[in-house]
């Protein structure tokens, strides 16, 4: 669906404000909005995770390790295919989490995939700059991922940055100049983009960060003394289809989570770098993608 049609549908949750907002940065905060108890639930199931990983020595369909991962102290990434994992995963992700994305991508709303990320004290890792898009291009650009705050996120404990208005500019390349993917825009193209705009997403538990797929983004490392855990939901519009295989599929991705499935694909016209063959070559995290050196500034 083109933006003016999205407007014209009454929103369920956010005001029009909000939507407008999203439409011209290209993401938006929403204080507030996952109640303490899905807050709860969701935190309680992903420490069970966390603490079953410890009899895991290697990432799979499941995990994605990092280096420091032992048996007696789990570093884990990354929990994959999140809707996959438990139940309460894709309660949540049917929740009030669809009627967010529903205000965003229009009143059909596809699922496309989830995962949790950590990043623990120490660690170091981060996410350097990069668009979801070119990982999982569609037909058009309605993806959007939903940020789930289970904690405070602070400045110390690298919290998303998002560069306003890049989703309306150029899809760059996440491969390397050996066309290998390395999930991050290169240092020559972040050049042309005004870094020194990032705005740092902010935010207490209950918060939801809405990051369209074009938008710029990025995250620092955990320097506080506690585990961030971040769930990440994407949905698009029902419209929009697939035209590569998927890094991440789920067992529920390409269900319509509100309205209905389409009878007419969106095209948009732009181009779109093409992604490797995921079937061929695999995925794992962005984590395992990205060289884990310091975000450019
Ligand atoms: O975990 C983070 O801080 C950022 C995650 C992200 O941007 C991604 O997984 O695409």
């Amino acid at each position: 669906m083109r933006k003016e049609d999205i407007l014209n549908v009454a929103p369920r949750l956010l005001t029009n404000c909000q939507r407008e907002e999203y439409f011209e940065r290209g993401f938006l905060t929403i204080t507030d909005i996952v109640s303490d108890s899905w807050a709860e639930k969701l935190q309680s199931t992903s420490k069970k995770f966390l603490r079953a990983s410890t009899s895991v020595e290697e990432s799979g369909d499941i995990y994605d390790l990092g280096p420091n991962h032992t048996n007696s102290k789990p570093h884990v990434r990354r929990l994959k295919a999140l809707v996959d994992r438990d139940p309460i995963f894709w309660d949540f992700a049917r929740s009030i989490l669809a009627d967010i994305a529903a205000d965003l991508v229009g009143p059909d709303v596809k699922f496309h995939s989830s995962k949790l990320n950590y990043k623990w004290p120490g660690a170091g890792e981060l996410v350097k700059w990069h668009q979801d898009i070119p990982a999982w291009p569609h037909t058009n650009y309605s993806l959007v991922t939903l940020g789930v705050y289970l904690e405070n996120i602070t400045e110390d404990n690298g919290p998303l940055v998002c560069i306003p208005g890049s989703h309306l500019g150029p899809i760059f390349s996440h491969m390397d100049d050996a066309n290998q993917w390395v999930g991050s825009i290169s240092s020559e193209d972040l050049l042309k983009v005004e870094l020194a705009d990032g705005v740092k997403k902010l935010g207490g538990a209950g918060t939801v960060v809405a990051i369209n797929c074009r938008t710029i983004h990025g995250s620092g490392s955990n320097e506080s003394q506690n585990v961030r855990s971040l769930p990440l939901y994407v949905y698009s519009s029902a419209d929009a289809f697939p035209w590569m295989a998927q890094p991440t599929p789920t067992s529920k991705t390409g269900q319509i989570v509100r309205g209905t499935a389409a009878r007419l694909a969106h095209l948009d016209a732009s181009y779109c770098p093409v992604p490797p063959d995921w079937e061929k070559v695999g995925y794992n995290s962005i984590f395992a993608s990205q060289d884990p050196t310091t975000l450019e500034k």
